[in-house]
């Protein structure tokens, strides 16, 4: 069974929601980020690199790298989280994991850690929207709606999603990202976000520091 490593209301939201869109059978353990542990004790011996979202395939084998995981869920789920290999929709998908991987998750880490991930003060905040800010507008610009690459949901929404969890999180305004904001409230709805969101509960903190 898989089994994937996940702390509240981080990058690992998305195979979270992925898995459970799927309706694949999976356990969920959950990460002591502060610590890092978790129920069976050192996470650093199941994730050398130190962080969540990690994928048990199987007893010895762990996939890591949100995106890489993401693909891994879609070519395992019967749903059509992903494109066939001969399409340009195949590749326009890679795009946007790695995009919103290389160019958004990674922006939206504080360059001052204090002991969260993302920005916990006045002036961290300030320079992550500066980073992220125009990432977003790119997306905008190209969200098909209602999903990042139109009618089909694919494995990169659960991926988009997290990035607008956190602007809410952080406070930032949608004001001039209408699409983005319409594609966070129609997650929201989804019966599995519903259900993850329940389940992952209040996230890891973000306090002032
Ligand atoms: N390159 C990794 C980055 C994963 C990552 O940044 N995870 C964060 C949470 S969103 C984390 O666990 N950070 C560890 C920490 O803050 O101690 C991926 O794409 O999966």
């Amino acid at each position: 069974m898989l089994r994937l490593f996940y702390a509240s209301g981080t990058s690992a939201m998305a195979p979270h929601i992925l898995l459970t869109d799927a309706g694949l059978d999976f356990e969920a353990e959950k990460v002591n980020l502060d610590r890092k542990t978790w129920r069976g004790g050192d996470y650093n011996q199941i994730n050398p690199k130190s962080y969540v979202p990690t994928l048990q395939i199987s007893p010895s084998t762990y996939l890591t790298e949100c995106a890489v995981i993401l693909e891994y869920i879609a070519s395992k789920a019967k749903g059509d989280y992903r494109s066939s290999e001969d399409s340009m929709a195949y590749w326009r998908e890679r795009m946007w994991l790695n995009y919103i991987a290389t160019e958004l998750h990674k922006n939206f880490i504080s360059p001052f850690r204090r002991g969260n991930w993302l920005p916990n003060t006045a002036n961290s905040k300030k320079l992550v929207w500066q980073r992220v800010a125009p990432r977003l507008q790119y997306v905008e610009e190209r969200l098909q709606g209602p999903w990042l690459m139109g009618k089909r949901f694919s494995m990169a929404d659960p991926y988009l999603f997290v990035m607008t969890n956190w602007m809410r999180r952080l406070g930032f305004s949608f004001d001039g990202l209408q699409k983005l904001q319409a594609f966070d409230e129609s997650m929201r709805e989804r019966p599995s976000v519903k259900e993850v969101l329940k389940i992952e509960g209040k996230p890891h903190s973000v306090t002032d520091g």
